[in-house]
């Protein structure tokens, strides 16, 4: 953390905020204005002096592309992906599950396996255990107006299959009830929750919760990986560095050693509680709901510990950019699996599972149903609700181009799939929870593998000889 906020600093990326600030709402303003104002603006931000509270807070460290990039040590988000890709080279796998072994052999060959250190872990520079645990000491934000109270927004939540032992981390927002308790968001589709079905009834599953530390593996808490894969493995192969663990002080898991704070405890899979409001990435409130509770055995930490948190809300911000890194390192994977896919998108307005925009090489009838259906049975991307299909020459950034074949290529009687399925917990608009409809649009040209009886329309374009001539004479024009 302390190598990254450097890192950021000195490439301009991060502007530090001397005068105190609140840990109330006040943070949150400041952010959003960042993350929603121009580009030359948007900065991760250190708050110095947080009133009530000795602990540094920072935000927005992973709020643009080039900082995702500084965060996995990598040069762009694209060669992290091009490494991911040649993991599985030479031999091509066929078929999501052989992709997903051989991922898992990649990484392991790659020697990246998390590696206990007995001493010098700093995340236990400072021990507190029991009823002496005071999460009130932590600069716990609390992010917006109708919030159900403060909430820990860039935690990695690990636990362990109580079968297999294989480790998960994910990324799950905490809501301070007290001083040694918390809410559990692990949504239903979510490994953290998968596991904690696992355990009997009358069980205590123990959980750890690591704050700061190493951002590639804050990242990797993020990262859709297939259960059973390691999501510490995929941060030390990230960084090319194994991650340092060291043993909780409490509980069975074990904590990546550099850690700012870890917070220890368990969880009972009968017991649940209120959970929300939550200002969410959806850009709408989640509306409180009954979830696990999290009690806490103990606090450990370092003597000066740095408090990182995330915002989220109406897009774009931060979260978008964590997502946009999953989208562009896991893209050739997602080739491996459905080679027509040439490249696809998630745009902000699209809140990740509102809106993929996938372009293909369309080669027989149906295809374009095809691609939608992979879509929605691939990791994550499952529960998106709308697909938006474009012909492999048209950019799925471009939304304006990717608007325009929308708009214009599409009979909608034709050109839609309308299909019950899973959606994402957050989503509102369908008709009941994690359940609903989903549509693919196929904004393809249309020929006669479509059944597309009539001559299809060409685009527009000028003669490059005039365009060069135009561009050479440009400044005689006197425009
Ligand atoms: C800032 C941020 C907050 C998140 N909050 C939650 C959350 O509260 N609950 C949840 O289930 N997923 C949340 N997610 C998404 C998960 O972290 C993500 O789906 C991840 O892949 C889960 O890991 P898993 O596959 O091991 O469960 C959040 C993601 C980000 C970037
Ligand atoms: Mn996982």
């Amino acid at each position: 953390m302390r190598d990254f906020v450097a890192a950021l600093e000195s490439r301009g990326e991060l502007r530090r905020v001397r005068v105190p600030v609140s840990a109330d709402l006040e943070i949150t303003e400041i952010t959003d204005r960042l993350s929603k104002g121009p580009a030359a603006l948007n900065r991760a931000l250190l708050f110095e002096n947080v009133r009530g509270f000795d602990i540094p807070v920072a935000t927005n460290l992973f709020g643009s592309a080039s900082r995702m990039a500084v965060a996995l040590g990598a040069a762009s988000l694209d060669a992290v992906g091009e490494r991911l890709g040649a993991l599985l080279s030479p031999e091509l796998p066929r078929g999501a599950r052989a992709v997903m072994d051989r991922l898992r052999m990649g990484l392991e060959a790659a020697r990246s396996f998390p590696h206990r250190v007995d001493k010098d872990a700093p995340c236990q520079e400072v021990v507190v255990t029991g009823d002496a645990v005071r999460l009130s000491e932590l600069p716990i934000l609390k992010c917006w107006p109708e919030d159900g109270g403060r909430y820990i927004t860039l935690p990695l939540v690990i636990t362990r299959d109580p079968a297999s032992g294989v480790r998960n981390v994910g990324m799950y927002r905490l809501q301070e009830y007290d001083d040694r308790t918390l809410g559990m968001h692990w949504q239903i589709h979510k490994g953290g929750a998968e596991q904690s079905e696992r355990w009997a009834p009358g069980s205590r599953i123990p959980v750890a919760v690591a704050i700061g530390g190493d951002p590639a593996a804050t990242y990797a808490a993020s990262a859709p990986l297939p259960p059973g894969i390691d999501e510490f493995l995929f941060a030390g192969w990230l960084r090319k560095r194994r991650m340092r663990m060291v043993r909780g002080v409490t509980v069975d898991l074990d904590v990546p050693a550099d850690a700012d704070v870890v917070l220890e405890g368990w969880v009972d899979p009968a017991e649940r509680r209120t959970e929300g409001p939550f200002g969410d990435h959806t850009g709408y409130y989640s509306l409180a709901d009954e979830y696990p509770v999290l009690h806490l055995t103990a606090l450990t930490r370092r003597r000066e510990p740095l408090y990182p948190a995330t915002l989220v809300g109406r897009p774009p911000m931060e979260d978008f950019w964590l997502g946009h890194a999953t989208e562009r390192i896991f893209l050739p994977l997602l080739r491996l699996v459905q080679p027509e896919i040439v490249d696809y998108h998630m745009p902000a307005e699209g809140v990740f599972h509102n809106c993929v925009i996938v372009s293909m090489r369309k080669r027989y009838p149906g295809h374009v149903a095809k691609v939608c259906f992979a879509v929605w049975s691939t990791m994550q991307l499952a529960n998106s609700k709308c697909v938006i299909v474009v012909d492999e020459d048209i950019d799925p950034h471009d939304l304006r181009e990717v608007a325009f074949r929308a708009f214009s290529n599409v009979d909608p009687r034709r050109d839609t799939i309308i299909v019950d399925g899973p959606l994402d917990v957050l989503d509102h608009g369908g008709p009941s929870f994690a359940r609903g409809s989903k549509m693919g649009i196929d904004a393809t040209r249309k020929g006669a593998l479509d059944g597309y009886q009539r001559p299809w329309p060409p685009d527009i374009l000028m003669d490059p000889r005039v365009v060069e001539q135009v561009e050479r004479r440009w400044k005689e024009y006197g425009l």
